[in-house]
């Protein structure tokens, strides 16, 4: 293939070569790149007129790693240790210049010159983990050489970016740059130049890192901790395992066996899932056909109406993000109850170390809270989370519709009403939208954003660029009965209640579950939502399971009695009284004892999870499959190594889903066992 040289920018000054990286949007190690960098890096090295060298980037960052959308491609040469190589053994002085995100491949490569300097809001991080991997390219036998082990685990584990000033003062950055980067590079290197002979390069050091009876107590730590916090996931482990190769191994040896467990990973499950959901998240963002013409609206002030612990939590995000807020509650007594529970939560994570106490201050102050409705008229977005009552829900919407002002945007924080109904009672459907928090709002990530029959394009186009800057992961959805989270979960939890009748242990059914990657089981699940959740004694549904549970008033943990028994600090144990209202639900209703192996459990809860995405993706209540999977993995515990119900269905292959949805559905004959025509066509699409 013809080499391309045109993302590269060479230029040299003052006897220093300032090799340029011009790669949008974010510098990847594309093909091209890499080709590039290799062949100025030649030209530099060859060059008489040239003493030194400068590697930087164009645009918002420093290079973020290699190019993801390259990987599972046969790999074009050079590949990114081949460049990395020859930059290793560079004979002239090699500076980076980071600035932004220094991330995987870039920092690694950053570690192989023999300087680094860096913008004082610049960040470095090895974040493979999160795409299930190992930094392949030295990032696990350079750091710890040049930062320790403590910090290079903490770093290669949690994939989370340090800033400037944590990577100076370990030593992980030579200089931090004031007003001027370029102008302080050209200095840095041209004063070494004059300085020094020698020039230290991380694989020459000799000094052997300590291996004592501390280091083998902090690699036990960090083992312990990831198999806790990243449960199932097989890259956390590998990564320390490289890590602690850089304490055995001799430097070049310990560069191959890091690739060994690169490459193994590369060819697993895990890390396809991974990155397929790393893409999905981005994808997620698009808004198809969206006029390039539309601008988001500002949006500086909020009003959220209803101070329970959804409205306080969805205020505290708009505060997090500098936002100000004003929370309006319908008695002083709410208010100063939502206002404890701001405070307390804040504090807190104040005392977690999380936040300052200027922090914490500066965060209150952007919320007030208040007993007056008109409040609502100098809003640019106003979130109704009170709680679920559709004729509540109408009143509100009508009375903000009135004084609202105009181009203001009316959301509904409902996760069950009709939000075609609410928008239509504000008189001004085309403003109104569903902003679905979940529960604790200012922690979890997704966001289903609900597009409702006449919503226009701007109100979602201006939600979704919220969504990104009060950090959530925003999902686009259409308007059905528990839009697309809790209405996958409906069906899962369905079957899981038919198993229970049939017999089948719940505690089984639990672990199952958890041990396939969900942090809880179904009656898990169940319990800590509530089981009387929707329940009226006065409507009581004796078709219903969990109905049978509220009559008896076990209504899950917040009373501490629901399938399961809970002690005071909601420790689970097994309950008699549940199996036997559990057993004599199914007795009255003539449900006949069965046994079924653990794989058939299994696919009894995950099959109608698929089926249900793949009618979604039929009623086109999202765009594409992977905004499911987006939903699975970051708001309902689906473990991202197995990339969300979709990925996971096609993974397994259409046919095969569909042939074993197809003999379950002889028992069961209701819509979860019903699939579309179009299901193995649905299924497949990437
Ligand atoms: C690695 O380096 C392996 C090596 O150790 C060994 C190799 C042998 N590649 O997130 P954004 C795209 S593994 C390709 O919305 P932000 C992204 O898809 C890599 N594309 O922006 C999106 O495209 P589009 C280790 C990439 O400002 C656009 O850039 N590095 C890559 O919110 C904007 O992205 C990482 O894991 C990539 N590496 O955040 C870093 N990165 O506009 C992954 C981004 O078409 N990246 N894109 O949808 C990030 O964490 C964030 O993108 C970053 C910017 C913080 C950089």
């Amino acid at each position: 293939m013809e080499k391309d040289f045109s993302v590269i920018d060479y230029e040299v000054q003052d006897n220093i070569a300032v090799i340029v990286v011009k790669n949008p949007p974010v510098n990847a190690l594309s093909f091209s790149v890499r080709a590039g960098l290799l062949h100025f890096l030649m030209k530099a090295e060859k060059s008489k007129e040239v003493c030194g060298i400068i590697i930087a980037c164009e645009g918002r960052t420093f290079i973020a790693g290699a190019d993801i959308s390259e990987f599972g491609r046969k790999p074009q040469e050079p590949d990114l240790p081949e460049l990395l190589d020859y930059l290793d053994r560079t004979k002239k002085p090699v500076l980076a210049e980071m600035h932004g995100t220094a991330l995987g491949g870039g920092l690694e490569l950053a570690l192989c010159c023999n300087y680094r300097i860096a913008s004082k809001n610049a960040r470095f991080g090895l974040p493979e983990v999160n795409l299930g991997l190992i930094p392949g390219a030295g990032g696990t036998q350079r750091l710890p050489r040049l930062i320790g082990i403590e910090k290079s685990l903490a770093m290669v584990t949690s994939g989370s970016p340090v800033g400037s000033t944590d990577a100076y003062k370990c030593g992980l950055v030579d200089q931090l740059s004031g007003e001027n980067l370029r102008c302080d590079s050209l200095n840095f290197i041209k004063d070494i130049i004059e300085t020094e002979s020698v020039h230290p390069s991380i694989s020459l050091k000799t000094k052997p890192i300590v291996n004592d009876e501390e280091t083998q107590t902090i690699l036990k730590t960090y083992r312990s901790q990831v198999r806790k916090r990243k449960r199932g996931f097989i890259a956390p482990e590998y990564n320390i395992r490289s890590i602690q190769a850089s304490l055995e191994l001799e430097f070049r040896d310990g560069l191959k066996f890091e690739r060994k467990l690169f490459d193994e990973l590369m060819e697993g499950e895990q890390s396809k899932a991974q990155q397929y959901l790393f893409f999905a998240e981005r994808q997620a963002n698009k808004i198809p056909d969206l006029d390039s013409k539309i601008k988001p609206v500002d949006i500086q002030k909020v009003v959220v109406i209803g101070g329970g612990l959804m409205g306080g939590g969805i205020a505290m995000c708009m505060a997090n993000a500098g936002i100000s807020v004003t929370i309006i509650e319908s008695s002083k007594k709410f208010l100063d109850r939502c206002w404890k529970n701001i405070t307390a939560n804040y504090q807190n994570t104040q005392k977690k170390g999380r936040l300052s106490q200027e922090q914490v201050k500066n965060r209150l102050c952007l919320i007030d809270v208040s007993l007056e409705f008109e409040k609502v008229s100098d809003a640019d977005l106003v979130i109704e989370a009170v709680f679920e009552n559709m004729q509540l829900k109408k009143d509100i919407f009508r009375r903000v519709g009135k004084l609202a002002k105009k181009n203001a945007i009316l959301a509904s924080n409902t996760s069950a009403l009709d939000l075609n109904t609410l928008s239509e009672s504000s008189g001004r459907p085309q403003d109104v939208i569903g902003l679905h928090f979940f529960s604790p709002a200012n922690v979890m990530r997704l966001l289903e954003v609900v597009r409702a029959q006449k919503t226009s394009v701007s109100v979602i186009y201006t939600c979704m660029k919220l969504a990104k800057i009060i950090k959530k992961i925003p999902v686009l959805v259409g308007v059905c009965p528990g839009f697309v989270g809790n209405r996958i979960l409906f069906a899962r939890q369905e079957q899981a209640m038919r198993l229970a009748m049939q017999g089948i242990d719940i505690e089984r059914i639990d672990r199952l579950i958890y041990e396939f990657g969900f942090p809880m089981g179904p009656f898990q699940t169940a319990d800590l939502i509530g089981l009387d959740l929707g329940w009226e004694k006065a409507f009581t549904n004796e078709n219903l399971l969990v109905d049978k549970f509220c009559e008896v008033g076990r209504f899950g943990q917040k009373n501490l009695s629901g399938f399961y028994d809970y002690d005071a600090s909601r420790k689970a144990t097994k309950s008699e009284l549940s199996e036997k209202l559990i057993e004599d639900f199914a007795e009255s209703k003539g449900i006949p004892k069965r046994d079924y192996t653990d794989d058939e459990i299994l696919d009894q809860c995950l099959l109608p999870m698929i089926n249900e995405g793949v009618k979604i993706r039929e009623e086109n209540v999202v765009t594409r499959n992977s905004d499911i999977d987006v939903v699975y993995a970051h708001g309902f515990g689906w473990p991202a190594y197995r990339g969300g119900p979709m990925h996971f269905g096609r993974t397994l292959g259409s046919d095969k889903v569909l042939k074993k949805i197809n003999y379950y559905s002889q028992f069961f004959k209701d819509r979860f066992w019903q699939t579309s025509h179009d299901f193995r066509n649905i299924l497949d699409e990437k």
